[in-house]
């Protein structure tokens, strides 16, 4: 457990993604696409200050998406996420900056959007559980998994934002 932990560590400060440097992956769910929000949570990203390193609009295989849920595989709703996923395009995106796992959580709001408060995503836009517009990951360790999962190395781009000094102390 402690070996696991350890290593899960070492992969995260090896592969420089921390400080100003971490990653995380957001994706636009089929019925966020559909109800032409890709822009409004592009924009929300954006104004916050997170740093775009990539996107593209895909329609994401069933096997794709059962790894990528592969933690839920048990749970009732599994077969129906799946497939509700894989129903029409959807947009996965990579955004950069300090602390964007933990607060690209904050601003999707719960998994529930009747639980979510106004001003979040998922409480500005959801209704139901199972149509709730966006995914983000929920920590270090998933964002890494996604990121490569969903796009390639060469996918993800490296580029200097002129508004950094503005953003950052
Ligand atoms: P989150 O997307 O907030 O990380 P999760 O990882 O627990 O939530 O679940 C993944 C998705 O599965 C979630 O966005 C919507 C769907 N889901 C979760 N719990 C569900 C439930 N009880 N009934 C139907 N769909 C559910
Ligand atoms: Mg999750």
């Amino acid at each position: 457990m402690i070996c696991t932990i350890l290593s899960i560590f070492a992969s995260i400060f090896q592969s420089g993604w921390t400080g100003v440097n971490e990653r995380t992956f957001i994706a636009v769910k089929p019925d966020g696409v559909q109800r032409k929000l890709v822009g409004e949570i592009v924009r929300r990203f954006e104004r916050k200050g997170f740093k775009l390193v990539g996107l593209k609009l895909m329609q994401a295989s069933e096997d794709l998406l059962r790894t990528h849920y592969s933690d839920l595989r048990s749970r009732p709703f599994f077969g129906k996420l799946v497939h509700f996923m894989n129903s029409g395009p959807v947009v996965a995106m990579v955004w950069q900056g300090q602390d964007v796992v933990k607060t690209a959580r904050k601003m999707l709001g719960e998994t529930n959007p009747a639980d979510s408060l106004p001003g979040t995503i998922r409480g500005d836009y959801g209704v139901e559980m199972s149509r709730n517009v966006i995914h983000g990951s929920d920590s270090l360790e998933s964002a890494q998994k996604e990121i490569s999962l969903w796009f390639h190395p060469h996918e993800l781009q490296n580029w200097e934002s002129s508004s950094n000094s503005w953003i950052y102390n």
